[in-house]
């Protein structure tokens, strides 16, 4: 067994030797809620909606040699619940200081993430409203123990009153008894809109009287599932000794693959620094956003666009991990330290798992002319952690290949968002008598900013190209391949097209294989549908990263977030457009590649009441990187 990563974090002082980015231990937390208050900015109703490490600029961490001291920074953004005021501010631990301090305008800047604390404050909220309390008793609902008021983020659509008002909207489910899923239940047709600050109800919407589904959905209740089957054997793996990667402290190591993990309270797990062979491939990987928006126009859910990462913070939501259920095999799983809103430390155990995992063939031929037959197995080392964001489970599952690959994949499961039934509607599925499940989308941003070969890199894109008949293709059997330099941000905002196998290849023009051409990684997008709603919709400007399967940008260490610092209630136009407003040049520079991948769901009858997994994703694969097949060497 190898020892747990807390364990070597307890033992290390704050300051001392260790890598710029390793992960903020549970002293580090401790000692910024410290440095905070000894500046005066941690008051009776002050709450760290967000608090991270503020890495240090790129080119310090490549630089970083062991000895070399570091200046440790965090990151918080603060709001005071009585008045509603926000700040950003970053601080240095080593020096005890408060480096920059900007106070908030939730009007232009967005509000600060909504925390797990609103969820308490919205179900005393509306039951203490004799407005909803009288339309949840017109739909025969009087025991509000049994009913469960979700904090559902707000969006922005200018309505009277609403601008800089720190905001949720509330869609509430109704429980048979305690251990009744709610999601089974929703009273449909209200909506309660809530000021968290003034803590109280500033509008009902009392649209429509909808009855409440009655069907149970207790996928965990063997007395409505039925016994469980016994046809299964088991499958065992083992690995008599032991994986094949080395851990030591948050740096992993297999099979020329070097990189160091993470995790942020915001975007969840992040890699850094992916090297192979001693050879940089991606400096930081993360999911940088995900935002879940959904079709139904009725006056109680037209709002309904939920940014998981952004406003839900992803990273806080993190489930530890059980060995034989969650993660099969030869497991290392690694603790994570996360801030609570009061700003002291908590501990998710078994948060991030990795282990090893044999994929079936890695190459193979049987040769009719010399009798050779060959095969060789492939493995990745899979690192993935699952979050579970109110009635949705997202597993991130980043894969290395031993020939090189990189690739993320998105597991979707638990359980949809739910509607009444209407009958005839073009928004929703029916999944159970009465209840129905609303259309909505899945969109990614991953954050990929590359180093291939070093941080000069630039962008191709490479597609097919038909060729008609003419004098280079008489016989109309040709067609080639076209190659087209991104060279400024404005031209590096792309959608996929998977009828010419549109790809995007990340080249280092000064690190050439030995045909002379610049080594290339290529991000491979599956093409799935982008953002639905029209242009001109709130959600539109707000989730602009989605419009687009690609940006390019030129790296700017404050450029962190595809839709802004504080998508929370943003009007619109932060993130990606308001970065590449600047259109700087792209080719041959420091740049961050920026991929919106994800799923359109129209959710089947057999997504109730749990949903099997569905899958999306991307690949970024070696392309002239190496001289030939690296993986010759793999043993018989
Ligand atoms: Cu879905």
């Amino acid at each position: 067994m190898v020892r747990a990563a807390t364990e070597v974090d307890g033992g290390l002082p704050v300051s001392g030797p260790g890598h710029p980015l390793r992960r903020l231990s549970a002293d580090e937390i401790r000692l910024s809620r410290r440095v905070l208050a000894e500046h005066g900015l941690v008051g009776a109703h002050t709450r760290f909606t967000y608090l991270g490490l503020e890495e240090p600029p790129k080119a310090e961490v490549l630089g970083f040699r062991q000895g070399t001291p570091i200046d440790r920074r965090v990151r918080a953004i603060l709001l005071d619940t009585a008045t509603g005021a926000a700040s950003d501010v970053v601080a240095s631990l080593t020096r005890e200081t408060v480096d920059s301090l900007v106070a908030l305008d939730p009007a232009r800047d967005g509000q600060p993430a909504i925390m797990l604390g609103d969820l308490e404050a919205v179900d005393e909220i509306v039951k203490g409203d004799a407005g909803w309390r009288a339309a949840m008793a017109r739909r025969g609902v009087t025991d509000l123990d049994l009913v469960r008021p979700c904090p559902l983020s707000a969006g922005s659509f200018g309505l009277p009153g609403e601008p800089g008002r720190r905001m949720l909207r509330v869609l509430s489910f109704v429980q048979h008894r305690d251990d009744d899923h709610p999601w089974a239940h929703p009273v449909d047709g209200l909506v309660a809109y809530v000021d968290l600050i003034e803590r109280r109800v500033i509008e009902l919407v009392d649209e429509a009287l909808l009855p409440i589904p009655r069907e149970e959905g207790n996928f965990d209740d063997p007395a409505a599932v039925g016994p469980p089957r016994t046809s299964l054997k088991p499958i065992e793996i083992t690995q008599p000794e032991g994986p094949s990667f080395t851990v030591d402290d948050d740096e992993v190591t297999w099979e020329g693959w070097r990189l160091r993990i993470g995790f942020d309270a915001r975007e969840g797990l992040t890699l850094h620094q992916i090297s192979l062979w001693d050879r940089p491939v991606v400096y930081r990987a993360s999911i940088a956003e995900m935002v879940v928006p959904y079709a139904d126009p009725s006056p109680a859910r037209f709002w309904q666009n939920y940014f998981d990462a952004g406003e839900y913070l992803l990273g806080q939501q993190v489930n530890p991990l059980m060995l034989g259920c969650d993660c099969l095999g030869e497991i290392r799983y690694f603790d994570v330290v996360l801030p609570t809103e009061d700003g002291e430390p908590r501990e998710v155990p078994n948060a991030i798992c990795l282990h090893e995992e044999d994929v079936g063939i890695a190459w193979k031929h049987s040769d009719l002319f010399t009798g050779s037959a060959e095969t060789r197995r492939q493995r990745r080392l899979v690192i993935s952690t699952f979050a579970a964001i109110g009635n949705y489970d997202y597993g991130f599952y980043w894969y290395l290949y031993l020939d090189g690959a990189i690739e993320l994949e998105v597991k979707a499961t638990g359980v949809v968002f739910t509607s009444a039934h209407v009958e005839g509607s073009r928004w929703a599925t029916r999944v159970a008598p009465d209840l129905a499940a609303p259309y909505h989308q899945h969109l990614f941003s991953a954050r990929l900013d590359m180093t291939v070969d070093g941080v000069e890199n630039a962008v191709d894109e490479v597609q097919l190209e038909r060729l008609p008949v003419g004098p280079d293709n008489p016989h109309g059997n040709a067609f080639t391949r076209r190659v087209t330099r991104l060279a400024r941000e404005s031209e590096g905002a792309r959608t996929a097209d998977p009828s010419v196998g549109r790809a995007w290849h990340v080249v280092n023009a000064t690190s050439t294989n030995r045909f002379g051409q610049p080594v290339a990684y290529a991000l491979y997008p599956q093409g799935a549908p982008l953002l639905a709603a029209d242009p001109s919709a709130s959600i539109s400007k707000r989730a602009a990263f989605a419009t687009r399967h690609l940006w390019v940008t030129r790296y700017d260490p404050a450029q962190r977030y595809a839709a802004g610092d504080l998508p929370n209630q943003h009007p619109g136009g932060a993130g990606l457009p308001s970065y590449v407003a600047a259109d700087r040049e792209i080719d041959g520079r420091d740049i961050v590649l920026w991929h919106t991948f994800g799923m359109t769901h129209f959710p089947r009858p057999e997504d109730w009441p749990v949903m099997p997994v569905a899958h999306c994703g991307f690949a970024l694969r070696p392309v002239g990187f190496f001289d030939r097949n690296p993986i010759l060497d793999l043993p018989r």
